[in-house]
């Protein structure tokens, strides 16, 4: 199985982030990407390409274009303000405020495109972005044109983000941007499902009234975990979207029997949606000494997921979401991937 990932993606290399009430050393760094690569390589798993560029017009596809060109002048609207290093919103335009008109001010700005303070916005950050989307991009036109699977190493990670707010470590959602490129490219359904110990908030708003794409989530219950405020599992669609959402939240602690039971209900929904590609957003924080998340799949039980998701037989498109145990990473990883490619 290829593999895409660009250097261009270890360019937003944040230093700290908020959370749990303090600024804390960022833990969604360069070294994760570098650990799947380097593991990738020294297993002989396949080779590792680098990544076309796709340009604007796909990004544009799931983005709007105010969300897009915020990103873009960010860099340039902070140091006019006298400002430098990482930028963290504290304002936002929660209920009965207003999010139009757009503010004119960088602090207001901050807060009407994000939804948390926790994810650091740099220098770099949309350039790594556009490079992590380019990888998703290449990965999907791999699968497209005829291979069995194919990894997008992508990094920063691209889950939380909607199509007009960036958060959870996320600002462009490279999951979503493949799943329209391949409708774009003819596949009529798609499948994403999402692994990640946290629900894919921004995936799901993204296709939520949409009946092409069926998004499904495997994550901590947002009652007792981040993003708190979605994936419950009334949440099943609407509209045309009505039945093409499905959301499993488990209990924290949730080790292989449990998060299992849900795969195997996951596996069955996407078998009737009789998708043309299938797109796995593959997490690797459910994993037992993830340091800010609380399942306990084991190194072995990514490898059964690998060997699950194979059995479905579906042309897979594999896009790293989250993960944050660097040294664990790599082996997690290769394991998920082989899991598939041996099934
Ligand atoms: N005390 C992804 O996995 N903050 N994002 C957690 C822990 C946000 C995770 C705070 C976690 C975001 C892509
Ligand atoms: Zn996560």
């Amino acid at each position: 199985m290829k593999t895409i990932f660009s250097m261009g993606q270890l360019a937003h290399n944040p230093t700290h982030e908020i959370s749990d009430g303090a600024l804390q050393p960022a833990v969604e760094i360069p070294a994760r990407a570098e650990m799947v690569r380097d593991r990738i390589l020294q297993t002989g798993f396949g080779a590792v390409l680098e990544p076309d560029d796709f340009g604007m017009a796909p990004l544009e596809r799931v983005h709007d274009a105010d969300y897009l060109a915020f990103l873009e002048s960010f860099w340039t609207r902070w140091t006019n303000a006298g400002r430098s290093g990482e930028a963290f919103p504290f304002v936002w335009p929660v209920r009965g405020l207003r999010s139009d008109p757009a503010p004119d001010h960088i602090d207001g700005l901050l807060g009407r495109f994000s939804f948390d303070a926790g994810t650091p916005l740099g220098e770099h950050t949309f350039a790594a972005a556009r490079a992590s989307a380019n990888s998703a991009l290449t990965t999907a036109r791999l699968v497209a044109g005829g291979e069995q699977s194919a990894f997008a190493l992508c990094r920063p990670p691209g889950h939380h983000a909607a199509a007009d707010y960036y958060g959870g470590y996320c600002f462009l959602n490279n999951a979503a941007i493949a799943a329209q490129w391949l409708r774009d490219a003819g596949a009529e359904r798609v499948a994403v499902l999402d692994v990640d110990y946290h629900h894919g908030n921004g995936t799901q708003s993204i296709f939520y009234e949409r009946d092409d794409v069926l998004f499904l989530s495997i994550h901590a219950d947002p009652r007792e975990e981040y993003p708190y405020f979605l994936g419950h599992a009334d949440e099943t669609g609407a509209g045309a979207g009505e039945g093409f959402n499905a959301n499993y939240p488990l209990e924290l602690g949730a080790d292989w029997r449990i998060w299992s039971a849900a795969l195997d209900a996951a596996l069955t929904r996407i078998e009737g949606h009789r998708p043309d590609t299938l797109i796995v957003s593959l997490g690797l924080d459910p994993y037992q000494n993830d340091p800010i998340s609380k399942f306990r799949l084991t190194g072995e039980d990514f490898t059964r997921m690998g060997a699950a998701l194979g059995r479905a037989g579906l042309p897979t498109v594999f896009v790293m979401e989250g993960g944050y145990a660097v040294d664990a990473l790599g082996v997690n990883c290769v394991n998920a991937l082989s899991g598939f490619a041996n099934a």
